[in-house]
């Protein structure tokens, strides 16, 4: 009967985490305000032809102004968790020397406001926005770099000490590297190539290896530190136990640069092998501290790569995506919600991972507001609702997922798209910084309210 109608939801565990999730420089704006340095993305946004829509970060949510606004949308929805990120420059506006108390003060007012609201606050310590002064010198390429990041790591956390219980050293270090150094579509947009590029990629993860160990020395034993690193999930072409240790196997191999050295303190043969003179040069004990053991891992979760089995050194090998294979506005995502069902099982077995965050999911939409100015953005909801049964069946076959951060709170600054891609589920009207919750909005306050899907 009617009363029976939702009666076949899939429930999560007790006690998880729901959340939602932004990034400093996508959010905030306010890009002078309180003595705030200039970053890499301050000088790329403002460097003609780098943006799809000739946009920048100056204003975008003026959510350094409008966070008690935002964090009442959080409250409306029933979230539990908020993931942000503290802008290294509003903290060392020249990336070193001494702090600037009123950047500091900002964060504090934030997460006691999040605390008001009964929201649990997640920390990212670097979301892309290096300060332009260490750019200078060579930014990730500069070995000092993983240094002056370990410093402010552990004078950020320190300050938060109490306050914050999940600091997340770094974001994506696969994209900001790969397109900013590797390529030229982010920030700085450098496009190195050979040893230079694995050089900057291996100062990226002694950063975050010296970071939490900073993070650690800074605060009380109760503080979990963990990372944010994206992946393209790994996922069998169909459930063949050949095919599912295929994709175990290139859950390992391709993270070797990132999440498997992390986990393993080494870098695979393979890896080597495959770099052969463009291979990081590197010491042991570099390779002690990127192992540094962490609490949890965080994953960004948009799509994912199937597998088959092969014969071949790998063991395995891709299965490309005919043309005709839906993908979301943001062309890189294909859709895939097989990739939460395997992408977290996969890495936590492959890499012996026991906690783990995704610590972000989420699409872009084209939706706008129709003529009763409502967004009835049913393909963001197709979207998360298909992920979320496949994250709810992993879950229920062991993977240790603890929480879920939905990206995005709000549309923001999609980096080099601009405000072309909005990737909320709360629209903003960018000229009156009007916020609208869209259909998406609803339909996540009722995945929360009821823990299931
Ligand atoms: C992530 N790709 O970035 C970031 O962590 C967010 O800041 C961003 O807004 C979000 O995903 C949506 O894009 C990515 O091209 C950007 O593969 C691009 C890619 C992957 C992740």
């Amino acid at each position: 009967g009617p009363k029976n109608d939702t009666a076949t939801k899939r429930a999560f565990p007790p006690g998880f985490v729901w959340g939602t999730a932004t990034a400093a420089y996508q959010v905030e704006g306010a890009v002078k305000a309180d003595g705030r340095g200039q970053s890499i993305w301050d000088a790329y946004t403002h460097t003609p032809g780098k943006v799809a829509d000739g946009s920048n970060g100056d204003m975008a949510d003026d959510d350094y102004h409008r966070y008690p606004e935002d964090i009442a949308l959080m409250r409306s929805l029933g979230a539990g968790g908020y993931r942000f990120s503290v802008a290294w420059p509003r903290i060392f506006p020249n990336g070193g020397g001494r702090p600037n108390p009123k950047g500091v003060d900002f964060y504090k007012r934030l997460v006691d406001a999040l605390h008001e609201a009964g929201i649990e606050p997640y920390c990212t310590l670097y979301h892309w926005d290096l300060p332009e002064a260490l750019q200078r010198k060579g930014g990730w390429q500069n070995r000092d770099t993983a240094k002056a990041f370990a410093d402010y790591a552990g004078y950020m956390a320190g300050q938060l000490d109490g306050r914050v219980q999940h600091f997340m050293t770094m974001n994506e270090i696969s994209t900001f590297i790969g397109n900013g150094y590797g390529g030229t579509t982010m920030a700085p947009g450098l496009g190195l190539k050979g040893q230079a590029l694995a050089q900057a990629r291996h100062h990226a993860l002694l950063g975050h290896g010296l970071a939490v160990q900073a993070i650690r020395a800074a605060t009380g034993a109760k503080t979990k530190v963990g990372s944010a690193e994206g992946i393209d999930a790994p996922m069998p072409a169909y459930d063949a136990p050949e095919h599912v240790v295929a994709a175990r196997k290139a859950a390992l191999e391709e993270n070797a640069g990132y999440l498997t050295a992390m986990h393993t303190g080494r870098y695979t043969d393979l890896y080597l092998k495959t770099l052969g003179a463009d291979a990081p040069k590197f010491t042991p004990e570099e390779m002690r501290i990127i192992g540094s053991k962490t609490d949890f891992q965080g994953l960004n979760v948009y799509t994912g790569n199937y597998y088959i089995a092969a014969d071949n050194e790998r063991g395995y090998e891709a299965v490309p995506f005919p043309s005709s294979y839906p993908r979301m506005q943001s062309s890189w995502i294909q859709f895939a919600p097989d990739a939460m069902y395997w992408g977290p099982k996969l890495m936590a077995e492959a890499l012996g991972i026991s906690d783990i965050y995704i610590t972000e999911n989420g699409t872009s939409s084209t939706a706008a507001p129709d003529a009763e100015g409502r967004v009835l953005d049913i393909d963001r909801v197709m979207f998360l609702r298909q992920y979320l049964g496949e994250l709810q069946r992993g879950i229920a076959h062991g993977a240790p997922v603890r929480g879920y951060f939905l990206w995005s709170l709000l549309d923001n600054f999609e980096w080099s798209r601009g405000y072309s891609e909005r990737f909320g589920i709360t629209w903003v009207d960018f000229a009156t910084q009007k916020r609208t919750p869209k259909l998406s909005a609803m339909f996540y306050r009722d995945v929360i309210a009821s823990n299931a899907v």
